[in-house]
C-alpha cells in the first residue's frame, strides 16, 4: 500500500505540500480541481498544473477525491448523456496525465453528513459527529447554513454553496428515485463509462455512503457488504471498484470490515482508514486512529489489507482537531499525520509478522 494525504490545493488547504512531504512515509497526494462543479469537462491544462504542483514538490499525485457526479447522471435525466460524456472527457485527459484513480460517490443531494463538526472531547481536542436524532429535528438547508457556520470559513467537499443554494430543487428532483432506480442509474453510469477506463487504464472507486443508511428520507445504495457486491457483479469489469472507507462503513457497527475487505480482493482502488467511536444508536463521534480510542479493530483491518495485497492508495482519514491548529473540520494536518504513523507501524508490524512466517 502508498501512505498519501488528501489535499485541496494551494488555494483551499491550510496544509502545505512542504509539510505533507515531511511525513514519514507520505509519498502521494490525493487532489481535485477543487473549483469545478459536478458536471464539468476538466482542463487538460488545469490538470498538468495540479500534476506538476505536487510533483515539484517531491510527491506523486496518486488519484483524484473527487470527480463528482452530477445529479442528472444519479436520478437518470434525459441531459444525463451529456454529461456522461463530459465525465468520460475528463477521465479520458486524466489518463493521459498519467492519473490512474478516480475515487467519487452516488449520493444523492448531500456527499457525507455530520450533526457536529467540533464536538469537543474529554482532552480538549474537538470532532466531527452524528447524531441521528439531530438530524432528524433539522431541515436540510438549515442543515447546510450550520455546515457552513461551523467550517472554519472553508468549503467543505461536497457542500458547495452554490448547489446548497438549490437544496429544495435537489430534493425534488430525487422525489421519484428510489434505491432500485438510484443503483440502475449508478450501473448504466459505469457501463457508458467502462470503455474509457479500459481504454486509459482508469480505476473508479466509488465511496462508501456516510452514514451508511438513509438520510432526510434520500436513498442510499452503498451501505454494506451486500450493496457492494451487487455494484461489483453488475458491472464486472476490475476498473469498477471500491473506496473502502473504514470510517463510513463503520456508522453501521453490522458492518464487519475485516470480511468486507477480504472479500473485495482486486476490487479495492483506494482506501481511506480511519476510526470511530458509537455513543449510542446511530450516534458515533470520529476519534483518533490509535484502535483504543474508538471501536474500530484497526490492526486487523490493516492486516485484511496485507492479505488481500492491497497495493494502492491508503490515507489517513478525518482528524481531530487538536493542538490549536484552524483547518477545514477533519482536514488539518496534525492529527492526520499522526493517523498516518499509526496505520504505517501496523502496516510495518503486519508486514515483519509475515516476513518471520514465510
Ligand atoms: C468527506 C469525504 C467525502 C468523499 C466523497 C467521495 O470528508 O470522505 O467527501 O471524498 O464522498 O466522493
Amino acid at each position: 500500500m502508498k501512505m498519501t494525504f488528501r489535499w485541496y490545493g494551494e488555494k483551499f488547504d491550510s496544509v502545505k505540500l512542504w509539510q505533507i512531504r515531511q511525513i514519514p512515509g507520505m509519498t502521494g497526494i490525493i487532489t481535485t480541481l477543487y473549483d469545478t462543479k459536478p458536471g464539468d469537462e476538466w482542463d487538460a491544462d488545469a490538470i498538468a498544473r495540479m500534476k506538476k504542483t505536487v510533483e515539484d514538490a517531491g510527491l506523486e499525485l496518486s488519484g483524484i477525491e473527487s470527480v463528482n457526479i452530477h445529479d442528472a447522471i444519479k436520478v437518470g435525466a434525459p441531459e444525463r448523456d451529456r454529461y456522461i460524456q463530459s465525465y468520460m472527457n475528463t477521465i479520458r485527459k486524466l489518463g493521459q496525465a498519467d492519473i490512474h484513480m478516480i475515487c467519487y460517490n452516488f449520493m444523492p443531494v448531500f456527499d457525507w453528513t455530520r450533526s457536529d463538526l467540533a464536538k469537543m472531547r474529554a482532552d480538549g481536542s474537538t470532532v466531527l459527529a452524528y447524531d441521528q436524532e439531530k438530524i432528524d429535528r433539522i431541515d436540510p438547508q438549515r442543515m447546510f447554513e450550520q455546515i457552513d457556520t461551523d467550517s472554519n470559513g472553508f468549503i467543505l467537499p461536497g457542500w458547495e454553496p452554490e448547489r446548497m443554494a438549490h437544496v429544495k430543487e435537489l430534493f425534488e428532483m430525487y422525489r421519484e428515485v428510489d434505491e432500485e432506480k438510484l443503483f440502475q442509474n449508478l450501473v448504466y453510469f459505469l457501463k457508458a463509462i467502462m470503455p474509457v477506463c479500459d481504454e486509459y487504464d482508469v480505476n473508479m472507486a466509488i465511496h462508501i455512503d456516510d452514514p451508511a443508511w438513509s438520510v432526510f428520507g434520500l436513498p442510499r445504495i452503498m451501505k454494506n457488504k451486500a450493496d457492494l457486491h451487487r455494484l461489483m457483479d453488475a458491472v464486472p469489469n476490475p476498473h469498477n471498484g471500491v473506496t473502502l472507507c473504514t470510517g463510513s462503513l463503520s456508522s453501521n457497527p453490522d458492518n464487519d470490515i475485516p470480511d468486507i475487505i477480504r472479500s473485495l480482493k482486486g476490487r479495492i482502488h483506494f482506501a481511506h482508514v480511519r476510526n470511530t467511536r458509537h455513543t449510542g444508536p446511530g450516534q458515533f463521534e470520529e476519534s483518533a486512529h490509535y484502535a483504543a480510542d474508538g471501536d474500530l479493530n484497526m490492526p486487523e483491518i490493516v492486516r485484511a489489507l496485507v492479505d488481500i495485497g492491497f497495493a494502492g492508495p491508503v490515507r489517513p482519514d478525518h482528524g481531530r482537531a487538536i493542538w490549536g491548529e484552524v483547518a477545514m473540520p477533519g482536514y488539518g494536518l496534525y492529527d492526520r499525520a499522526l493517523g498516518s504513523q499509526y496505520i504505517l507501524g501496523l502496516y510495518d508490524a503486519v508486514k515483519s509478522e509475515r516476513g518471520r512466517e514465510a
